[in-house]
């Protein structure tokens, strides 16, 4: 099947009881055994069938079956929320005494618990610009386990290159885990760039109406699912079904809003690349965007995340913020409807600023989750609050400066 074709059948009843064509809420938290002898045999593995919602129910199997198909991955483990699991990942792969690499502008909260609760019991981390793979290979070290990477990154938009990743990970006898939050299995599937884990927050696009906070893990390979998927049922930050059924309403059309969002956001980009009052753009599609070529090669399409510095910095920004009347000003990305934020005081709020200014986490940064109303519509709103900032505070020089950005390469 093709990927528009999984979105929507795959994790559908195959033998459903009365012929019904959307996939039931099995609303129960626990399951009748048929015998005592039955009961023993589910718990011992050697029979199969549900026991008890938080180890899996018929629902939410329908989804993980899903998405795993869409990452062409062997089996997906839904979790109750995109933080659950990125944590449940590091509680299973890393020990006392371990180490993990990852990318410097990985979302805020990822950072966090690897520097405070996985800090705490012994597990040290490294951050670098996983955009650059020879930071990657000087970060590790003997006891690294795994090297962790979110591209495109939130919020800046770094690309880092799947394949060169995979081979440093795997000749130093590390586990490759992508967050693939930003792209979608719909436009990136990072197994086929030699990923062992991958890692969603299905609040953004996979559910894509701003209505459900869901996450999920597919792995690559049965052993894989075994290490982790007893940590997920013990230590408990599963799904449940009513969330599941959600997900799955949203995912069945993954595809066309992806499509629609992706188109919205090329023309939007090229429209805010030439407006006086923004200073510089960065979306993967812009052929000046530093990793654009990476982009181009791994992912099937750019996606619809952009971030932009205008005029008068953070000030500036804010006049943004506040003038935009279609355009939400709210955190979370991948709705249906547009959405813009400020990264250095909302989502990264939590790293320190000397940290996200090394990962390009400026203060003007403005990010915007384009969605799927009409492209007029959103460029006649981003114009609008865009001129609000010469209305509020002239004077500024109207010429641009994109390459005064640090992710630009020459400023490097
Ligand atoms: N990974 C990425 C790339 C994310 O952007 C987020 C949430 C998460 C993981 C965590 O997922 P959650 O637990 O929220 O389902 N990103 C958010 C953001 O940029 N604004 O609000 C949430």
């Amino acid at each position: 099947m093709k990927k528009s074709t999984k979105a929507i059948h795959a994790g559908l009843p195959h033998n459903s009881r009365y012929g019904e064509v959307s996939v039931p809420i099995y609303q129960s938290s626990t399951f009748s055994f048929p015998s005592a002898e039955d009961g023993a045999a589910r718990f011992s593995g050697n029979q199969s069938g549900y026991i008890y919602t938080r180890m899996g129910n018929p629902t939410i199997t329908a989804l993980e079956e899903n998405v795993a198909a869409l990452e062409n991955g062997h089996k997906g483990m839904a979790t109750a929320t995109g933080m659950a699991a990125i944590s449940t990942v590091f509680l299973a792969l890393l020990e006392k005494g371990s180490h993990i690499v990852s990318s410097d502008c990985v979302y805020g909260p990822t950072r966090v618990i690897l520097e405070t609760a996985f800090a705490k019991f012994g597990v040290a981390s490294t951050f670098v610009d996983s955009s650059d793979l020879t930071q990657i290979e000087k970060a590790i070290r003997p006891s690294t386990r795994i090297v962790f990477i979110e591209t495109p990154a939130n919020p800046t938009m770094k690309i880092s290159d799947l394949a060169g990743t995979a081979r440093i990970a795997h000749k130093n006898g590390c586990v490759f885990v992508v967050d693939n939050t930003f792209a979608s299995p719909y436009l990136q599937r990072p197994f086929e760039h030699g990923t062992d884990v991958i890692v969603h927050s299905l609040t953004k696009f996979i559910n894509g109406h701003s209505d459900v906070v869901g996450g999920m893990i597919v792995t690559r390979d049965e052993s894989m699912y075994k290490n982790i998927k007893p940590v997920l049922n013990q230590f408990g930050g599963t799904m449940d079904p009513h969330q599941a059924w959600l997900v799955l309403r949203g995912v069945r059309t993954l595809h066309l809003r992806v499509e629609r969002a992706q188109e919205n956001a090329m023309k939007l980009a090229r429209f805010l690349e030439s407006h006086p009052m923004v200073d510089w753009v960065l979306y993967p599609g812009l052929p000046n965007h530093p990793q654009h070529d990476i982009a181009a090669r791994q992912m099937d399409g750019f996606g619809s995340m952009i971030a932009i510095g205008v005029k008068g910095g953070l000030d500036g920004g804010k006049i943004v913020m506040n003038s935009v009347r279609l355009f939400t000003l709210a955190v979370s990305l991948g709705g249906v409807e547009s959405l813009i934020e400020h990264p250095a005081s909302m989502t990264h709020a939590s790293v320190s600023k000397a940290e996200r200014e090394l990962a390009g986490i400026s203060d003007e940064l403005v990010r915007i989750s384009v969605g799927c109303e009409d492209v007029g519509d959103l460029q006649e709103d981003l114009d609008n609050a865009l001129n609000a900032i010469s209305a509020t505070l002239n004077p500024f020089p109207l010429e641009r400066t994109d390459e005064e950005h640090p992710l630009f390469e020459e400023n490097r």
